[in-house]
């Protein structure tokens, strides 16, 4: 019987290819859904379940999804206003990588842009023992030089709702973006998926211009927001839509894909079930609005059970550190009648407007897969803090520095050469050993909360407060706490952070708020290192380099930022 349902699987998985027994087979078209897994038992995946322990176990799909990128520079309106973007196939967002959890996931990315590199990061994807993969130029691979292609690969080892972007520079949020699904099994039933909903930021100006700006003269009010590529101004631009029918239950996959926002998330007059944030699932609770910040995602199911009209979907800009000047306004619109042209007439909730850049409650964050921090060991303080240097630029600082790297000499490649002896300013933080638990007090007396995202890792939260210091009479929650990838520094407050060493890599940890990571608050986990060099595909790593030197060297690039 479990052989019959895994056949089963393997077919539903790829309909286009003949021999299910075939050890690989490659499919370029979307994934769709395991054999058990329907509207009234969500919790079946095939032979596995939302019981299976994704840390160890994996489906054995044989199947490779392939995606051809092509990055370009163009121009686009958005919302109305035209201006220059960079992106991924022409769009804002880019196009949707779809896979099942176990499929392999090659992306063929050609840069085709004039003036930049690029570096596509796989958001949240664990890149278990393919750190290489990781698409972070400075880290794990040279920039891909115009002109260039580069084939990332990795393994959908974890399910849920993410999104790729560039890594290098501040390119993504000129537009080199796009929203990421991995299918398989969750913890509450839906009848359909409605959608990604990618939610921006925005400016007029490219993030370049708007970078010069922000390092002299700290945030500022961004212009505009967009939901899945839409808003309006003025006159111009036009909505995201979508369509509810009535007693039908929707799941919605949101994404935070902004620069400098944390947004309040809400469909009015609907409340809803959370049941994932970023790649965990966990044990569903009600909310009727969502706290978003940069970098996080969440899953949600939303019954169409109010009055078959017309209703505004809103992401609110949280005014304690989001400056907007279109804040009241970033909408998009679900009718329960499609053929209906009216602008909804619903009101937000009061909570919307409440302005703290805070996380969804702690409490209610619990991983249905239950997982317990074991004698975790301190290591090093990162406390954060800014200064300005000798130009009188912005710089932020975790634990001892501001990071500054360079992207033609990334920490793999040194490392693969043998030679690897880092300097201050690469902001390295070694793990040699295997398998263990560690755990470091991230801390800042600045009422600035960041976005802290950790690469080839969920990280399990033991603690975190707003407008407190840490000390040791802080209680750590070691048994099956929240586990995710990007966290809030919470506002004049700390956050304490716990992983096991159990992928060997160079992981970056930084702040996702776009100006911050280019004014280097950020800094790198070198993760069992005597393992890395016998991962890496050397033929990859120094033909990229060699391109991009060639490259940089013509046309004498210069690095203005922290290099990732
Ligand atoms: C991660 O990779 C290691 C080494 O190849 C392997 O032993 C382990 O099973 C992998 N884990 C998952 C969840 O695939
Ligand atoms: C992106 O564009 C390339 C050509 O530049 C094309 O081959 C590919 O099919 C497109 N991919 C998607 C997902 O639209
Ligand atoms: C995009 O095109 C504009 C206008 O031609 C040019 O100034 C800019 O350097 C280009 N940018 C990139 C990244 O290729
Ligand atoms: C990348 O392209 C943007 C947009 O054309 C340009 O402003 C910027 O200077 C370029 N930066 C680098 C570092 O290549
Ligand atoms: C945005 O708001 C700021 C401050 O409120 C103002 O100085 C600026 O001119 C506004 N920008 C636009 C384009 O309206
Ligand atoms: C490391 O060694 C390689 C050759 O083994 C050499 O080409 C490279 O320049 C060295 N790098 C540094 C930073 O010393
Ligand atoms: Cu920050």
């Amino acid at each position: 019987m479990a052989l019959l349902r895994t056949l089963f699987c393997l077919v539903a998985a790829v309909a286009a290819v003949p021999a299910p027994q075939a050890a690989t087979s490659t499919s370029s078209a979307a994934a769709s859904a395991c054999t058990g897994n329907t509207a009234s038992d969500r919790s079946v995946w095939c032979d596995y379940s939302i019981d299976t322990n994704y840390y160890d176990e994996v489906p054995n799909t044989g199947v490779t999804v392939e995606y051809w990128f092509e990055v370009t520079n163009t121009t686009a309106a958005p919302d109305g206003v035209e201006r220059m973007i960079l992106a991924v196939n022409g769009s804002v967002p880019g196009p949707r990588i779809e896979a099942n959890w176990g499929d392999t996931v090659r992306i063929h990315v050609t840069n085709s842009l004039t003036n930049n590199g690029t570096g596509i990061h796989w958001h949240g994807i664990r890149q278990n023992y393919t750190n290489q993969e990781d698409g972070v130029p400075s880290i794990t691979q040279c920039p891909i030089a115009p002109g260039e292609s580069y084939t990332y690969e990795w393994r959908a080892t974890q399910y849920g709702t993410s999104w790729y972007h560039s890594h290098y520079s501040l390119q993504a949020w000129n537009g080199v973006f796009g929203p990421m699904v991995i299918h398989g099994p969750a913890t509450a039933n839906y009848d359909e998926e409605l959608d990604t909903i990618v939610l921006n930021d925005w400016t007029w100006q490219t993030s370049d211009e708007k970078y010069n700006f922000a390092e002299t003269n700290g945030p500022f009010s961004l212009d505009n927001g967009l939901i899945n590529g839409k808003n309006t101004w003025g006159d111009g631009g036009s909505r995201y839509e979508n369509n509810f029918e009535s007693g039908k239950s929707y799941r919605l996959r949101i994404v935070n894909a902004a620069i400098d926002t944390h947004f309040k998330f809400a469909l009015d007059g609907h409340s809803f079930k959370v049941i994932a944030m970023d790649f965990v699932p966990i044990v569903p609770f009600d909310a009727t609005v969502l706290d978003i910040t940069m970098g996080q995602r969440y899953d949600i199911i939303i019954e169409a059970d109010q009055d078959a009209t017309d209703y505004w979907m809103r992401a609110v800009p949280q005014g304690e550190c989001s400056a907007n000047n279109n804040s009241a306004d970033i909408r998009a619109i679900i009718r329960y009648d499609s053929t209906s042209t009216s602008l909804p007439t619903s009101t937000a909730y009061d909570d919307m407007t409440n302005d703290l850049c805070d996380d969804m409650p702690i409490a209610s964050l619990v991983p249905h897969l239950s997982q317990t921090v074991v004698d975790p060991v301190e290591d090093s303080d990162l406390p954060v803090s800014v200064s300005t240097n000798e130009n009188n630029l912005f710089k932020w600082q975790i634990g001892m520095n501001s990071m500054l790297v360079q992207w033609a000499d990334p920490s793999l490649l040194s490392i693969m050469e043998g030679n690897a002896t880092f300097q201050d300013a690469e902001n390295v933080y070694s793990l040699p050993d295997a398998n263990k638990w560690v755990y470091f007090v991230i801390e800042s007396a600045i009422a600035v909360p960041h976005p802290i995202h950790l690469h080839g890792h969920d990280y399990f939260v033991l603690a975190a407060e707003r407008d407190a210091t840490y000390d040791s009479s802080v209680t750590l929650n070691l048994v099956n706490p929240p586990r995710r990838d990007v966290v809030n520094l919470p506002v004049s407050g700390y956050l304490v952070i716990a992983f096991l060493t159990d992928n060997p890599g160079t992981w970056l940890m930084h702040c996702h708020i776009g100006w911050h990571t280019s004014e280097g608050l950020a800094l790198q986990f070198v993760e069992r290192e005597s393992e890395i060099p016998a991962l890496l595909n050397q033929q990859t790593m120094s033909d990229t380099c060699s391109a991009w030197h060639s490259w940089a060297d013509t046309v004498g690039i210069e690095e203005e930022d922290s290099g990732v």
